[in-house]
């Protein structure tokens, strides 16, 4: 298809037009080694680059391929939705009808908006709960990502709560005042936070499982201690699901954790490989969003209908009878796998998982908090990409991003890739950087 040269060549005409030579900067191979390949085509677990070569792909998009690239059903659908048209913007059924089978997967929620992206979704969400409860304080947690809303790009230290410096070029101090940080797995940390700022607070926002500095697993009672505490103080939880929404489960983490948030956000995988996000509450809350409320949210795009059709098909494929399970079974296989390549190699490794969400640490214990990763370990990783994407295997192009297992993936692919792993780390005990 078209002239394909090779990645190289791609490469060094992309950085001509587009800053960084990507349209998102973790695409740019910055933090493992070599450059990016450029992806032609992907079906089901792989894809092929510019050279003809084919890789499994555990990357899948940062997560909204859980079926697989290019799923039979869902290409079906969006082209089918093509045919009638490709943006309205105006009403349409799609819209509904994803709505609909959305909110039957979220009892929690009784309305729901959709969006473009999952930035935009968290965005409106924390302009919702900022409107809804006349508030301007947030609290977000070190290491969890929501997209690159200004106020929301903020980072800090860890220990005590510290008010946002912004973390990126480009935002004003002013636009991160109202944004407070905390580090995760901190409960003292966080009762003091409320003791002190709690009647001030719209809004905590956290990843249910955040999956953006690693996967983070937190604990339960963590979790419990967020909508205490948030209860307590008029303050809204909002459960950013961007990932984790129908991926660790039929409706995400919230009726896995047993924790009903107020607000929840959502993405990638509700747009089955198009550009949607969400955002869903009650009709109390969703009540105050325009055109019903005073808080404002529009997009030229919203709703699209055939991405609208193409998240139709892929909830509606999600939703089969043991389809989680099957999820569930490959990605304990995988770590199972992995666990065994990494023993007695003498390299200090572990796996964090939850279903089909696995993050490769080069540490002894997985941790729960971004305090506790340690960032030296991130060479070896990009040690392990580089060698693995010689032997045909793709992982996020990041040891600060977590996989992706989708039900493409067959156990044929799980068995090379734990080859793959193996034939690496032996590689690597015959030389000196043992680790
Ligand atoms: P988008 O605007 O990229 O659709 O969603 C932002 C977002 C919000 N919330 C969570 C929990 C997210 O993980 C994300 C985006 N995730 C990253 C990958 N870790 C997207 C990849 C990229 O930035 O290119």
């Amino acid at each position: 298809m078209g002239n394909s040269g090779s990645n190289s060549k791609w490469w060094e005409r992309a950085q001509k037009v587009l800053p960084g030579g990507v349209n998102s900067p973790v695409r740019s191979f910055n933090s493992v080694p070599g450059n990016p390949v450029f992806f032609q085509s992907a079906k089901g677990s792989r894809f092929t680059d510019e050279e003809g070569k084919c890789y499994i792909d555990w990357c899948q998009s940062w997560g909204p391929m859980i079926l697989g690239h290019a799923d039979p059903e869902v290409q079906a659908a969006a082209m089918e939705a093509m045919e009638e048209g490709t943006s309205f913007g105006a009403p349409s059924r799609r819209e509904v009808l994803l709505a609909e089978a959305f909110l039957n997967r979220m009892p929690h929620f009784e309305q729901v908006r959709f969006v473009s992206s999952g930035t935009e979704a968290v965005m409106s969400a924390i302009r919702l709960a900022r409107g809804f409860t006349g508030r301007d304080l947030i609290l977000k947690f070190t290491g969890c990502y929501h997209g690159h809303a200004d106020h929301l790009l903020v980072d800090a230290g860890s220990g005590l709560a510290t008010f946002g410096t912004p973390s990126s070029g480009g935002v004003p101090k002013g636009f991160t005042d109202s944004t407070a940080v905390l580090p995760l797995d901190d409960i003292e940390a966080l009762e003091a936070f409320f003791t002190e700022h709690g009647n001030k607070l719209a809004a905590l926002i956290i990843e249910p499982f955040p999956a953006n500095a690693g996967l983070l697993i937190q604990r339960p009672e963590f979790l419990q201690k967020c909508r205490e505490l948030t209860t307590k103080h008029g303050a809204l939880l909002v459960f950013d699901e961007v990932i984790t929404g129908f991926r660790v489960g039929p409706a995400g983490a919230a009726p896995l954790l047993g924790i009903t948030p107020d607000l929840g956000t959502y993405g990638k995988i509700i747009g089955g490989g198009f550009p949607v996000g969400a955002y869903a509450a009650t009709r109390e809350i969703m009540g105050h969003i325009s055109p019903l409320g005073a808080v404002y949210q529009a997009g030229t795009l919203s709703g699209n209908p055939v991405a609208m059709a193409a998240g139709l098909a892929t909830l509606e494929k999600t939703g089969r009878p043991g389809f989680y399970e099957d999820l569930e079974r490959k990605g304990a296989k995988l770590e199972a796998g992995l666990r065994a390549a990494t023993a007695d190699t003498g390299i200090t490794a572990d796996i964090a998982r939850q279903g089909s969400l696995f993050w490769n640490v080069f540490q002894a214990e997985a941790p729960r908090s971004f305090e506790k990763v340690d960032g030296s370990r991130m060479k070896i990783y990009g040690r392990m990409h580089r060698d693995l994407i010689d032997r045909g295997v793709y992982l996020a192009p990041s040891g600060w991003e977590v996989g992706f297992v989708s039900a493409a993936h067959t156990d044929h692919d799980i068995e090379a890739t734990v080859a793959a792993v193996a034939e690496t780390f032996k590689s690597w005990s015959s030389d000196a950087c043992q680790t």
